[in-house]
């Protein structure tokens, strides 16, 4: 297949772009690198050592005789370039991951919010527009999240997309209907993906796009089987208080000496899947795609849920590190339950990479082996999710979190 790839330069859309190409189909990357400018405005940089995008596609053709196709557009603001590129490479498949992905960066000012609402929402749009305007019938995979459901305990398994209700009718009947779960966004970000999902509704009802959105937890770990290849093809793996994610951020604090940063109790359940399985999932999608006309598909790409402080427990007596039991910056429930359903996937082949401390242990080697390229005031999490949760927070000279002034 012809597969675009946009957001093919970030931290799970390289190691998809290099899965896609090593099965043999044709991979062009849609990119305006918009991450590591990011990082340039953060000040802060990959704990792994990135190359180019052009650098890494030379390296990947060096190393198995394949091209990475390469093409610098902004999605969100060059709808010309976009349709004029889908117009003439018209692809098979495209795979969305162009979006802003961090829900701390998305909550740290207006212009934050600003920006990614407008990236985010923006991009899909323009997407969605050319192809009905091209009549491009090509599947659109969508990389969406496990947070549009939300987080509040509700006693009952989280479905794959949608929800049987039954709705009573002024003359006493039940329908029953199927509708698009509830959406509870806690960030501004994930509330890009919900509106992600308005949008994938009304374009596939009204055009009949073949489009499956992908409901992903948190993902960890760094490498899969191609970025191993060569240490120039090596990931992004993020650690400071914007971009890193829980877990990854846990193995990489033990790697360098700084204690476990668990916000609040750490009685947060999430859901979770390493990167291995999440190419593999994304394969697995693009080959069954939806039928034209039909509903959206949707499935839950995560393959466990963990408690934060169960994680932090388990990390702390694998490598002995300190736990900080930090005031959350987040507006979140301080407890959850969370039950998913994930069957979907399974039943159609995945074997899910569950956490052991053989792969922890090869994530805290990668993070030691990196661990001169850490700037340490660079992990608290600073942004707050509203001013009041702002006021209550102070750091210590170390940059960590540590008490309440409230
Ligand atoms: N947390 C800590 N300590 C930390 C960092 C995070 O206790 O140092 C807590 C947070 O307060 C939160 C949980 O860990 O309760 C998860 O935070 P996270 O930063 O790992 O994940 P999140 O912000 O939810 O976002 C990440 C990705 C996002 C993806 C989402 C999937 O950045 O792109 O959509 O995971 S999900 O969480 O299922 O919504």
């Amino acid at each position: 297949m012809k597969i675009a790839v946009l957001g093919g330069d970030g931290f799970v859309g390289w190691p998809t772009s290099l899965h896609l190409s090593d099965a043999g189909h044709e991979i062009h990357i849609l990119d305006n690198l918009s991450r590591r400018w990011i990082d340039t405005e953060l000040g802060v940089q990959s704990l792994t050592p990135m190359d180019s995008i052009q650098e890494r596609a030379r390296i990947w053709h060096a190393e198995t005789g394949r091209r990475i196709h390469f093409h610098l557009i902004d999605l969100a603001k060059d709808y010309e370039l976009l349709k004029g590129w889908l117009s003439k490479n018209r692809p098979d498949a495209i795979i969305h991951f162009a979006e802003q992905r961090a829900a701390p960066y998305s909550m740290k000012s207006d212009r934050h919010k600003n920006y990614t609402v407008s990236n985010n929402v923006n991009a899909t749009h323009n997407l969605l527009n050319a192809l009905v305007e091209l009549d491009l019938d090509a599947h659109l995979v969508h990389l969406g999240t496990m947070g549009v459901y939300g987080y509040s305990t509700v006693g009952a398994a989280i479905p794959e997309g949608y929800l049987p209700v039954g709705i009573e009718t002024a003359d006493g009947r039940t329908v029953s209907q199927e509708i698009l779960y509830p959406s509870n966004p806690g960030s501004i970000y994930h509330m890009t993906k919900c509106l992600d999902q308005q949008l994938f509704q009304f374009y596939a009802k009204n055009d009949g796009l073949r489009i499956t959105d992908l409901h992903q937890g948190i993902v960890w770990g760094t490498h899969t089987e191609q970025t191993r290849r060569h240490m120039q093809l090596i990931n992004r793996f993020d650690y400071d208080g914007d971009y890193g994610t829980v877990l990854n951020r846990f193995l990489i604090q033990a790697a360098i000496g700084y204690p476990l940063t668990v916000h609040g109790t750490g009685g947060q359940t999430r859901a979770f899947i390493h990167i291995q399985d999440s190419v593999r999932c994304i394969e697995i999608a693009l080959s069954n795609p939806p039928a034209r006309s039909s509903r959206v598909e949707i499935f839950n790409q995560m393959t466990e849920t963990h408690r934060v402080r169960d994680l932090a427990e388990m990390i702390s007596k694998m490598t002995g590190s300190r736990i900080a039991w930090l005031p959350n910056p987040r507006k979140e429930a301080p407890e959850n339950e969370l039950v998913v359903r994930n069957e979907k996937f399974l039943g159609l082949g995945l074997e899910p990479t569950t956490l052991g401390e053989g792969l922890l242990g090869e994530i805290v080697d990668v993070a030691k082996k990196y661990a001169y390229r850490v700037d340490r005031s660079r992990v608290p999490a600073v942004s707050a999710w509203t001013r009041d949760i702002a006021a209550k927070v102070e750091h210590d000279p170390e940059g960590v979190r540590l008490k309440s002034v409230s």
